[in-house]
């Protein structure tokens, strides 16, 4: 008899599971799990912004925004397949964009290995138009190599690791959610932004701005943009909130 109930309380754990697991529906669509979007803007003759501090898996998007001598901008990772010393890790693939003419044009690469990465504009290394991708923890590199009006503007790893690192980082990071607006990618940019909203009471970010006296209004910019973004606002007020957000975010790198 006692074999009996147990046959039966098991079937109906059975039962009962797979009910649940039916229930449940199917696992989450792709798009929880895309990559965090950051986008750096393509300037006569800079990156803007010209260092970033990632986690693997993040996707940077490069955007042409100037080209006012009409011989365009590239993209292109220091390897020695680019005729330039190794300056990414070792057994990341390299990347090279090409010439990029048309204002608008992207072109983008998805960051795996942890390390720092410096890349170039090969037209326009000279004057100094290089930028520079920590991925994962500090890194030390060869802070020396470059070119010397390079080597002035490209942010140190301490830079990166610090502050100015993450005001860098977070106006690409807006800069991206103004991106995925426009794709339409709405739903990513809020859940781009609602994670960065998450942690930054707690970062060093917060606390510069606080000491700049702006925190609030930073935070306010947030907020605003959250709003458009969840009704679908048009996207020239959506760029305007991004640009103000940012504008409160230059005074860290400045300082
Ligand atoms: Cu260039």
């Amino acid at each position: 008899m006692d074999r009996w109930i147990a046959l039966l309380a098991g079937l109906l754990a059975l039962i009962v599971g797979v009910l649940l697991f039916w229930l449940r529906g199917p696992t989450p669509p792709l798009a929880e799990t895309a990559p965090r979007v950051f986008v750096v803007e393509i300037r006569d003759h800079y990156f803007d912004p010209p260092g970033l501090s990632l986690r693997p898996g993040d996707r940077v998007v490069w955007v042409l925004k100037e080209n006012a001598q009409g011989d365009g901008h590239t993209v292109t990772a220091y390897h020695p397949s680019q005729d330039r010393p190794l300056r990414i890790p070792p057994g990341a693939p390299p990347w090279n964009s090409g010439l990029l003419t048309e204002i608008g044009q992207t072109y983008s690469y998805l960051f795996s290995v942890p390390g720092v990465y410096d890349y170039l504009c090969i037209l326009h290394e000279q004057q100094g138009m290089v930028g520079r991708v920590r991925v994962g923890s500090a890194a030390s590199v060869t802070e020396q190599g470059l070119p010397a009006a390079a080597q002035s503007s490209i942010p140190t790893v301490d830079e990166l690791s610090g502050v100015v690192g993450e005001a860098f980082t977070a106006m690409a990071l807006l800069q991206g959610i103004e991106y995925l607006a426009q794709q339409p990618q709405a739903a990513q940019a809020l859940r781009q932004l609602n994670e960065f909203q998450r942690g930054f009471p707690q970062s060093a970010l917060a606390e510069a701005l606080a000491k700049q006296g702006v925190r609030e209004q930073f935070e306010n910019r947030l907020a605003v943009l959250e709003a458009l973004l969840s009704r679908g606002a048009p996207l020239s007020a959506i760029a305007q909130t991004v640009s103000q957000a940012k504008a409160l975010l230059e005074r860290i790198v400045k300082l």
